[in-house]
C-alpha cells in the first residue's frame, strides 16, 4: 500500500461554509486546521454558496400560533423565517428539524436552549460546522433574532407528494403509440451529449462530434442530471423540483414526450437496465417527501410509491425525512440501488413483481451520497460523504462486500473512475470535497484478492474542492475537477494524471483561460468523454449574468481542441455522453 504525503487540509470555516453549500456540514475536526502557511498557499475562504431546497420556498406555511412562556412571532414572521430556513438551514438540519449532517433542532432542544443561546450559535456558529451567519454578514441582527425566534416554535412540515399528486402533474405529451417505430434523423445519437443549463432549467443536446447545439430542451427547475434509458433511445432528466422530462432522441426533432413531477424536491432517477427489461420501467428518488416513485419508462406513469422513512444504521433511531441520494440500476439482477442518505440504508428494489415488491435492505453507512459501478459493472461503491466512507455492494449476490474509509475528507465520486493500475489491477478512484485527496480502490476481488475493497494508493490533487473525477477505458488520463475551491487558479483548472506514472504528480490544465473568457471564477467542472474516449469536456461554470462555455480536450495530447461559446449555453454544470451513460462506462 503506498500512501503519498499528507497535505493540508481547509480550515474548520472554510470547509463549514464549503460543506454547508453542499449539504454535508458538520464534520471537521479539530485536525483538519491547516498551517499558517498552507492557508497563504491556498487560501481561507470558501465560495458564497448557501445550501438550499430550493423549490421548497414557495411553500406556504401553516403558522403554529404563539407559544405561551415563547418569545412570540407574527404569521408573516414565520413565513419569512421558514423561507429562510428553507434556503438556507434545512440542507443540513432537516425539513422538520430532525436533525441530518447539522444537529437536531427540535423545539424540546431549542426551548430548553433558549433565545439568547441560539441568536448567539447563529451569529457566531461553531467550530463543528455551523456556519457563522451573523458575522459573515449573511444575515442581520434582525435576521439571526428572527430565525433564533423561529426555532421555537413548531416547524412547518411540507405537503406529501402522493399518487393523486403525481398524477395531476403527470402529461404524456405525446403517446407511444404516436411515437415513430424508427430513429426520424441523422442525429449520432450514441456521441450526443445533454448538458445541465442549471440556471435556466434546460438541458442542450450537443453533437459530440460538430460541437453544435442541436436543441435546447425546456426542463425542470435548477435542473440536476441526466440518465440515458438502456436502449439509449430516451433521456431522463430530473430537475431540483422533482419534475423528470422524457426526451425521445428518435423524433425528428428530439423532445420531451412526457413529463410528470414525483415530489416537491428531488436529485436523482433512473432506468431499469437488466437484460430483458431495457427502457421497461423508470424510477425517481426525492429529498421530499423522503420517497422513491417507480414509473413506466416510456410514459412516466406512476405505478409504485414507497416511503424511506425509517431507521438509522447506527444508532437504529427512527428518521423523519431520509432524502433518496443516488440511484443506479442493477446489470445483473431486476433492481435498482436506491442509496438514502440520513439512514445509510441501501435499498435494492425488485422491479420484476410490483404488485409483491420485494426490497432487500443493507445497512452501509449514513450519508450516503453519489458513486459508481467498478470497471465489470458488478460492484456499485457509493460515498457516505459526511463519514468519509465508501460503501461497496456485490449486485449479484446483493450484499455489502466493504465500507472502507476514504482516506480524506468528504469524499465525492460522482460516479468515480475506473482503470487498470499498474501494479493494483482494476481500481476505482474517488476524490475528496474536503480536502486534496484522490483515493484509488481495489475492485478485482478474483485477480487481485489482497487489494480488493482496500485502498492501494493516495494522490495528492490540486486542493480541497473537487466534485468529480473521470477517466475512459481508451484513455491513460485521470481528471479531477475543483470547482469548490477558494481559489481561482485552482478552481478554474483540472489536474491530470498519467494512469502509467501516478507517482509523477498531477499537470494542471488552465480550462478557464482556454475558454476564452475573461469575466467570473470560471469554476471547471464535470469532465465528460466522447463515446471513444478520445476527447474530455469540461464545463466552464460561470454564474447566471456571466458567459460560460464548454471546452473540449483532447485527451492524447492533453492540449485544446473547440471551445463551445454559446449565449444559450447559461450555467453549464454536468454533460451526460449518451454512449457512457447508458453504459456506465467512467
Ligand atoms: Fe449534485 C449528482 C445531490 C449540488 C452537479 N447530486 C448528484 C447526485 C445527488 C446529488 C444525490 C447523484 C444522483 C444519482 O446518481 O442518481 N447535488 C446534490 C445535492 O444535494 C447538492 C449537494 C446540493 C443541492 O442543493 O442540490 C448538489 N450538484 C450540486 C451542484 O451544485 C452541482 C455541482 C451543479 C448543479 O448542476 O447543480 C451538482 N450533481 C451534479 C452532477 C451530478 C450530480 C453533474 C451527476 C454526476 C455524474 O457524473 O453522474
Amino acid at each position: 500500500m503506498v500512501a503519498l504525503r499528507i497535505g493540508w487540509r481547509w480550515s474548520g470555516a472554510a470547509l463549514a461554509a464549503l460543506l454547508a453549500f453542499a449539504g454535508f456540514q458538520g464534520q471537521v475536526s479539530a485536525q483538519q486546521q491547516p498551517s499558517a502557511e498552507s492557508l497563504e498557499e491556498h487560501g481561507d475562504a470558501a465560495p458564497e454558496y448557501t445550501p438550499e431546497l430550493e423549490s421548497m420556498r414557495d411553500i406556504v406555511p401553516i403558522f403554529p400560533g404563539t407559544v405561551p412562556g415563547v418569545s412570540g412571532m407574527t404569521e408573516v414572521e414565520y413565513g419569512q423565517a421558514t423561507r429562510i430556513y428553507f434556503e438556507r438551514c434545512a440542507g443540513c438540519h432537516g425539513v422538520l428539524r430532525g436533525g441530518a449532517t447539522g444537529k437536531p433542532l427540535t423545539t424540546d432542544i431549542t426551548r430548553d436552549l433558549g433565545i439568547d443561546y441560539l441568536e448567539a450559535f447563529i451569529t457566531y456558529g461553531s467550530p463543528a460546522g455551523m456556519p457563522n451567519w451573523g458575522t459573515s454578514g449573511d444575515m442581520t441582527e434582525d435576521e439571526v433574532n428572527l430565525m433564533a425566534r423561529y426555532l421555537l416554535h413548531e416547524p412547518s412540515e411540507p405537503p406529501e407528494w402522493g399518487m393523486a399528486e403525481m398524477q395531476a402533474s403527470w402529461k404524456v405529451l405525446i403517446p407511444v403509440a404516436e411515437r415513430p417505430t424508427s430513429k426520424q434523423n441523422d442525429i449520432e445519437i450514441e456521441n450526443l451529449f445533454s448538458v445541465t443549463l442549471r440556471d435556466t432549467g434546460e438541458v442542450a443536446l450537443i453533437d459530440g462530434s460538430s460541437y453544435e447545439i442541436h436543441q435546447i430542451v425546456e426542463t425542470g427547475y435548477a435542473v440536476h442530471i441526466s440518465r440515458i434509458s438502456a436502449s439509449g433511445r430516451y433521456i431522463y432528466v430530473i430537475g431540483r423540483d422533482a419534475k423528470i422530462s422524457l426526451i425521445d432522441m428518435w423524433m425528428e426533432l428530439p423532445e420531451v414526450v412526457a413529463e410528470i413531477k414525483v415530489g416537491i424536491e428531488a436529485r436523482s432517477v433512473e432506468t431499469s437496465k437488466m437484460e430483458g427489461w431495457e427502457d421497461r420501467y423508470a424510477i425517481a428518488g426525492s429529498y421530499w417527501p423522503p420517497q422513491y416513485v417507480i414509473m413506466e419508462g416510456e410514459t412516466l406513469e406512476p405505478l409504485r410509491i414507497v416511503s424511506t422513512r425509517g431507521y438509522t444504521v447506527d444508532t437504529q433511531e427512527y428518521h423523519p425525512e431520509p432524502r433518496v441520494a443516488s440511484i443506479v440500476a442493477s446489470h445483473f439482477q431486476p433492481e435498482f440501488i436506491v442509496n438514502v442518505k440520513e439512514t445509510g440504508q441501501i435499498r435494492l428494489v425488485n422491479y420484476e413483481d410490483l404488485n409483491n415488491l420485494r426490497e432487500t435492505t443493507i445497512p452501509a453507512e449514513r450519508f450516503l451520497h453519489d458513486g459508481g459501478f467498478d470497471s465489470t459493472g458488478r460492484y456499485f461503491l457509493v460515498a457516505a460523504n459526511a463519514r468519509d466512507t465508501i460503501a461497496v455492494i456485490d449486485t449479484v449476490d446483493r450484499v455489502l462486500v466493504g465500507l472502507i474509509n476514504s482516506q480524506g475528507a468528504t469524499p465525492h465520486p460522482g460516479r468515480g473512475a475506473n482503470f487498470v493500475h499498474p501494479q493494483y489491477g482494476p481500481v476505482w478512484a474517488t476524490s475528496h470535497l474536503g480536502d486534496w485527496m484522490v483515493t484509488l480502490i481495489g475492485t478485482d476481488p478474483a485477480g487481485h484478492p489482497g487489494q480488493a475493497w482496500q485502498v492501494v494508493q493516495t494522490l495528492e490533487g490540486q486542493g480541497g474542492g473537487s466534485l468529480f473525477i473521470k477517466t475512459h477505458p481508451n484513455s491513460r488520463n485521470l481528471y479531477i475537477d475543483t470547482p469548490l475551491n477558494p481559489l481561482e487558479e485552482i478552481a478554474s483548472s483540472v489536474a491530470v494524471f498519467d494512469l502509467d506514472d501516478l507517482d509523477a504528480g498531477y499537470t494542471v490544465l488552465p480550462i478557464g483561460e482556454w475558454s476564452g473568457i475573461d469575466e467570473g471564477v470560471r469554476r471547471v467542472v464535470h469532465p465528460e468523454y466522447n463515446k471513444d474516449g478520445t476527447e474530455v469536456w469540461f464545463s466552464v461554470w460561470n454564474a447566471q449574468g456571466q458567459e460560460s462555455a464548454i471546452v473540449v480536450v483532447d485527451d492524447a495530447t492533453r492540449t485544446l481542441k473547440h471551445v463551445i461559446r454559446d449565449p444559450r449555453l447559461v450555467t453549464p454544470t454536468g454533460k451526460f455522453n449518451v454512449y457512457n451513460t447508458q453504459h456506465d462506462i467512467y
